[in-house]
Formats: structure tokens, C-alpha cells, sequence
């Protein structure tokens, strides 16, 4: 059976990517929702059916594990997912945190659409391992189209991290959380920006390690499975071909349209 990894378009293919990395063997199947993206914008309650929508075709395609690449999907709907569904569910935002709470002065800078930072579950997590730490949260949004048209490490996306992250410098923060999908594509402008004091936390890269651990633990691991990776999407995918192959960094193959909800 296969891990399914689901997010509101593009972004989430970071998270499947570094998931491919640690586990080459194991099925992989993605969703992405272009035709309702963006959620980062949504109300929590749109994001959430989105989201239940989104599992539910997943599971009917009978994956063992679910991964919400989605922050925003992960920052409301979580428990939701959680409650009606049996498999176990995995967010970017708890493993996140777990890597930010190694902060050592303790004072920590979160990042993401406007939907992760008004839902606050990045503090939240990260207090409940670290209730004294400092933290200040940004929404940054045009962060995701700047990733997407592949001006990631333009001088405009210098620019825009000046003044989104101006706040960010006289903090004197030692971390930052990448709280989004699309921001590891920024991780060399971010440096510039910030200097190589910051440490940069890339959730896609801690869920990874988390769905490896769980998969290891619980005895899921299908040695003999191939590493299939398939990808659905609700829009045409033209779009998706073309921006998800720069960020996968290969070819995606086969992409199949298909309706959910
Ligand atoms: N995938 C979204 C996130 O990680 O919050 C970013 C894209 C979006 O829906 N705006």
C-alpha cells in the first residue's frame, strides 16, 4: 500500500520530495487541489472540507499513511482528519515545531501564509515544548507566487524578504520555521536576508523523517513495492507539469486529472 501525501496545489511536492529521499522503496501517491488552490487565503472552515475531501479520495485509493503537506490544510484541519479517519495522519506542523524547539536563546521566528499564522499553531506547538520561548510569526504571502514563477532567488524576492522579515532582525531570533510549502525553494535568499546566525527549520524535511519513523515503527515498510510515484490533480495539469517539475527537480511523469468533493 502507498503513502498518500495531499496539498493545495504545487507546494506539497517539497514534502513528497524529501519523503522519496528517505524512503526511495515505498508508493507514493499525491494530490494536489489546483483547482480550489489557494487555501492560505480560505476561512478555516472552507479549508477544512477541502481537506476531508482531499483524505478521503486519498484513502479510497487505499494508502496506509496520510501526509498533510499542506501547512494550512495541517494548521486547521488536523484534528478533524484525525477524528474521522482510522489511519494515521501526519501534519507539517508538529514536526516543525519538535525541530524549532532546539532553539538555544529561545527566541524563534515562524513563517507562513496568512492562514498557518492566524490559526497560531506553530507557537502553540512550539510552547508546549518550549513555554518560555519568544516567538514572533509573519504571514508572507507572496512568497508562494515568487517560488512558483522560479524568481525565487531574484532580487525582487530578496527585496520582498527585506521587508517582510524587517520586523524579524532586531529580534535577535536564532530559528526560523519555514512554515510553508513553498519556502524551502527561498532557503538561499532567506540566508542572504537573515545572515548564517538564523538556523532555517524546513518542516518538509522534519515530516519526512516523521513518516519515515512512523513507517519504521509500526512495521509498515514495503520492502518489494517499486517506489511508484503517482500524482492526481484537480485542475488540468499543465500548470502543475510545468512548476512542479522545477520543484521536484525531475519530470513528474504521469498526471491525472480527476474530480473530488
Ligand atoms: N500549501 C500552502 C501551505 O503550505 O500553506 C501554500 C499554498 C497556498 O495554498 N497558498
Amino acid at each position: 500500500r502507498a503513502i498518500g501525501v495531499f496539498d493545495s496545489g504545487v507546494g506539497g511536492l517539497t514534502v513528497f520530495k524529501e519523503i522519496a529521499r528517505l524512503l526511495p522503496k515505498e508508493n507514493l501517491i499525491y494530490l494536489g487541489d489546483t483547482a480550489r488552490v489557494p487555501y492560505g487565503t480560505k476561512s478555516v472552515e472552507t479549508v477544512q472540507r477541502y481537506a476531508l475531501e482531499a483524505a478521503e479520495f486519498l484513502i479510497n485509493r487505499g494508502v496506509k499513511v496520510l501526509v498533510v503537506a499542506c501547512n494550512t490544510a495541517s494548521a486547521v484541519a488536523l484534528p478533524q482528519l484525525r477524528q474521522r479517519f482510522q489511519l494515521p495522519v501526519i501534519g507539517v506542523i508538529e514536526p516543525g515545531a519538535r525541530r524549532a524547539a532546539s532553539s538555544q536563546n529561545q527566541r524563534i521566528g515562524v513563517i507562513g501564509t496568512e492562514g498557518t499564522i492566524n490559526s497560531r499553531r506553530y507557537p502553540e506547538a512550539i510552547h508546549a515544548l518550549l513555554p518560555d520561548a519568544l516567538i514572533s510569526s509573519i504571514a508572507c504571502p507572496l512568497f508562494v507566487p515568487l517560488a512558483e514563477e522560479g524568481w525565487a532567488e531574484h532580487e525582487i524576492a530578496r527585496l520582498t524578504a527585506v521587508e517582510y522579515l524587517q520586523p524579524l532582525m532586531t529580534e535577535n531570533i536564532d530559528t526560523l520555521v519555514l512554515g510553508c510549502t513553498h519556502y524551502p525553494l527561498l532557503r538561499n535568499t532567506l540566508r542572504r536576508v537573515l545572515g548564517d546566525g538564523v538556523s532555517l527549520v524546513d518542516s518538509a524535511t522534519e515530516t519526512a523523517k516523521s513518516v519515515q519513523q512512523l513507517i519504521q515503527q509500526n512495521g509498515l515498510e514495503n520492502p518489494d513495492s517499486g517506489g511508484q510515484h503517482t500524482f492526481f490533480v484537480t485542475d488540468v495539469p499543465t500548470r502543475f507539469e510545468k512548476v512542479g517539475q522545477s520543484f521536484l527537480g525531475k519530470s513528474l511523469g504521469r498526471i491525472e486529472q480527476v474530480q473530488i468533493g
